[in-house]
């Protein structure tokens, strides 16, 4: 399998609240550079950099004055003199439906943000659309008749909504390859999501579509970031209806209740019969994460694999969360070796 990779990931770092005290994120550089070198240590196939897309191929997914926020933030941000992150600090609430975009920064960080974990720096947005590029680049290898595909990706995406970021995202790099490959005519396409945490903003992009069924296997709400969606009643709206399945799944869930529900979405994987299967591929279910609460062990993600495999469509893997930096390169590249094992 083929590894789409580029360094620039490294152009962003940035911090969050833990605890009520501002951090370096837990979304840090290290954990890409790790599943990297993993992948070189196991020999699971060539590393390649990125191709560059046109800012259209984002744009389908997200909406344009997002895009256009996302890429001037950090100027607006400075020219009042700011040299620390960006970072949202105030946000359009329940009662306060104004679908205006304020002019002034403050307001529209909190206009484009779901959470204050998505902090902005001078090199975000690059760092940021290389990573799409990584997940388009990964599609066009499937495209063009690769099996499989790693898209390693950093920042992450799935929290990244149609308008906002969130959860150390800023666009939907899963959610992008997945439009992507219905601009280019699939009639079909799935998107499953194993990261631990519900993957909100691909949920919302695809929310009243047919043509991009999205599941995802995720920590409960009721206790689980991002605590406000994941609920197994939210099925997809108009058209969308019955394209949308949530798996929430308790605290301290283990291999055999995780595979058990891994093995049912395979199940409406297969009845919706998609072109191109696109992974959400985080691996904060691992037992020692440090901000994740599910217990499967290392094994277990070749477990994850094998089962996907089973599906039988092309596969592109989209990195996603994950945090115990020294077991992400294990996990995440057995979840890639479970998958051409059964595949072989
Ligand atoms: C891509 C991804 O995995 N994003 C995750 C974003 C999580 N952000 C907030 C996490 C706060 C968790 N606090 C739990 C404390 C447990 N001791
Ligand atoms: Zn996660």
């Amino acid at each position: 399998m083929l590894t789409v990779f580029s360094d620039s990931h490294r152009l962003h770092h940035g911090t969050e609240l833990k605890d009520g005290v501002l951090k370096p994120s837990f979304e840090q550089p290290s954990r890409a550079d790790t599943v990297r070198d993993r992948v070189k240590h196991v020999g699971l196939g060539d590393i390649i950099v990125p191709r560059k897309f046109d800012r259209a191929c984002y744009v389908n997914a997200h909406s344009e004055r997002y895009v256009s926020f996302l890429e001037t933030a950090w100027a607006e941000w400075t020219a009042i003199g700011r040299a620390h992150d960006a970072l949202p600090l105030v946000w359009p609430v329940r009662d306060l439906a104004n679908e205006q975009v304020p002019e002034f920064i403050d307001g529209k960080l909190g206009f484009f943000a779901m959470d204050a974990g998505s902090p902005i720096t001078s090199t975000t947005w690059e760092a940021v659309k290389t990573s799409a590029d990584i997940a388009l680049t990964g599609l066009a290898l499937i495209d063009e008749g690769h099996n499989s595909a790693f898209a390693l990706c950093r920042p992450p995406g799935h929290h990244a909504a149609r308008e906002y970021m969130g959860g150390y995202c800023y666009l939907n790099n899963a959610a992008i390859a997945a439009q992507h490959a219905i601009t280019q005519g699939a009639k079909r396409v799935a998107v499953l999501d194993v990261d631990f945490h519900h993957g909100n903003g691909t949920q919302n992009i695809f929310y009243d579509r047919s043509d991009v069924m999205f599941v995802s296997l995720h920590g409960e709400p009721s206790v689980s970031y991002p605590y406000y969606s994941g609920f197994s009643t939210e099925r997809g709206t108009g058209a969308g209806e019955g394209f949308n399945l949530n798996y929430p799944l308790a605290k301290n869930t283990g291999w055999s209740t995780y595979r058990d529900a891994l093995l049912d979405a395979c199940i409406q994987l297969r009845k919706f019969s998609p072109e191109v299967l696109v992974i959400s591929l985080g691996v904060d279910t691992f037992k020692d994460d440090p901000i994740s609460h599910f217990l499967l062990e290392s094994r277990d993600f070749l477990g994850i694999g094998e089962i996907i495999a089973s599906v039988g469509v092309p596969t592109l893997f989209v990195m996603e969360g994950g945090y115990m930096v020294d077991e992400i390169g294990i996990n995440a590249v057995n979840v890639l070796h479970g998958f051409e094992n059964k595949h072989a």
